[in-house]
């Protein structure tokens, strides 16, 4: 027990009158309330293990203290969350900034925080001290087949922890790419990488899904390998029915409607998973939600829409996760603060009124389908995320207890005002 279950009891007693008062009002126009509230129990968004730290630019990092300095001490921070909003019930580790010395401690601490293991993510952007081969001109596509064959095995390891692990999937981000014309042939640069990814593939368990995740750009600036769905879904299609695109929402160029691709990406089967986040600019791993939260709600529109029509399930079907740096903010409040975006936005999906939706783009009732989705969307879904979280218990409101019970102050003072979190 992180935080004792009487302190989450206490907090939501004092506020109970309060959420009751309000879940009553928006209740009553809802007849479907009972369905969304069950659904959004069900929903559970993976925490990746670098985002409770500090992040920082490469102009410089402000540590507000009370970093886990460990995988334990990371699983520990994700334990808590969990019990704040019983929400937030998996972690998504990073080989090798995250090293599971002893596999089988790992899972008990897990189940001892209710955790499960989402996807296991490969490193061949970065070059480890001890490392044969540099990644400098990148790792799949490499022209020398030792880079890529280095490339190969690690991710290949990655997979063997994962199995240890319990985990189901694994997402290979390639930072290959080039930063001027000429630097590369782009045809052998993809059959390189599809070369590789067919032999990590060739190694993945027959339950587990590849995620193959694309980005437009950086740390490559005038071409990427994988830098947009397309190629993404390229190397997907091309490799099987066990590999998926995965949407980073920062990784795409200004103004993409991503809300289309992820609809088409559906579509195809061909929608592994999210790494939720928001941005103004790029991959600027912002607060879910705290730039464009109308945007978010559209995605999830399509998500709900097109995996109804599939017959999925919301909360086990597709990988979710959080892929944020937190360089102002307390991580752990981040945190809280993004998921709870992404269950308001799935919320405020779940109202739409579909039918009527489909009967207004058939009469080409352009008024009315945006009169329909903004309903969904101005409607506060606040109470019955809350109700939700009330029901499974969790806090009423999170946040307001991680900071009324000072547990960043309790986590410095154990861990110590400076510590350096692992991976970036
Ligand atoms: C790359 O920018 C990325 O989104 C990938 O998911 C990486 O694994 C992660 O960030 C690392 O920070
Ligand atoms: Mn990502």
């Amino acid at each position: 027990m992180l935080i004792e279950k009487k302190i989450i009891e206490a907090h939501n007693e004092a506020l109970l009158v309060k959420h009751s008062g309000k879940f009553s009002f928006v209740a009553e126009p809802f007849p479907q309330m009972n369905a969304v509230i069950q659904k959004l129990k069900n929903f559970q968004i993976a925490i990746p293990s670098w985002a409770l730290g500090t992040g920082g630019t490469r102009f410089g990092r402000f540590s507000g203290g009370g970093e886990p300095r460990s995988l334990e001490e990371k699983m520990e921070d994700i334990g808590l969350l969990h019990q704040l909003n019983r929400s937030s019930g998996a972690i998504s580790l990073h080989i090798p900034w995250d090293i599971p010395s002893d596999a089988a401690k790992i899972r008990s601490l897990a189940s001892q925080y209710d955790l499960r293991f989402d996807a296991m993510n490969s490193n061949t952007f970065q070059d480890q001290p001890g490392q044969t081969y540099s990644y400098k001109f990148g790792s799949l596509q490499h022209v020398n087949k030792s880079v890529r064959q280095q490339a190969i095995e690690h991710t290949i390891e990655v997979i063997r922890q994962g199995i240890e692990l319990g985990s189901k999937s694994l997402t290979v981000w390639l930072s290959d790419g080039s930063c001027f014309p000429g630097q590369l042939n782009f045809r052998r640069a993809f059959e390189n990488t599809l070369a590789g990814l067919q032999e990590i593939y060739a190694a993945l368990p027959a339950d587990w899904k590849l995620f193959i995740e694309y980005k437009a750009y950086e740390p490559n600036f005038y071409s990427m390998t994988v830098g947009d769905w397309g190629q993404s879904y390229l190397y997907a299609s091309k490799l099987g029915n066990k590999a998926f695109t995965l949407v980073d929402l920062g990784h795409h160029l200004p103004n993409a409607n991503i809300q289309q691709i992820v609809a088409l990406l559906l579509n195809e089967k061909k929608l592994g998973g999210f790494h939720f986040n928001d941005s103004k600019y790029g991959d600027d791993d912002l607060t879910v939600g705290s730039i464009d939260p109308y945007q978010l709600f559209l995605i999830f529109n399509e998500l709900v829409e097109g995996m109804d029509a599939r017959g999925m399930n919301h909360a086990n079907d597709l990988g979710w996760m959080i892929d944020a740096s937190h360089n102002v903010k307390d991580p752990l409040e981040d945190l809280l603060q993004s998921v709870e975006a992404i269950k308001i936005a799935y919320a405020q999906s779940l109202l739409v009124d579909t039918n009527a939706l489909q009967a207004a783009q058939e009469n080409n009732d352009v008024v009315k389908a945006q009169e329909i989705l903004q309903t969904a969307y101005r409607t506060d879904v606040r109470p019955i995320v809350a109700e939700a979280r009330l029901q499974t218990g969790a806090a009423i409101d999170p946040l307001q207890l991680f900071r009324k019970e000072n547990l960043r102050e309790g986590l410095i003072k154990r861990r110590g005002s400076s510590t350096v979190a692992t991976g970036l």
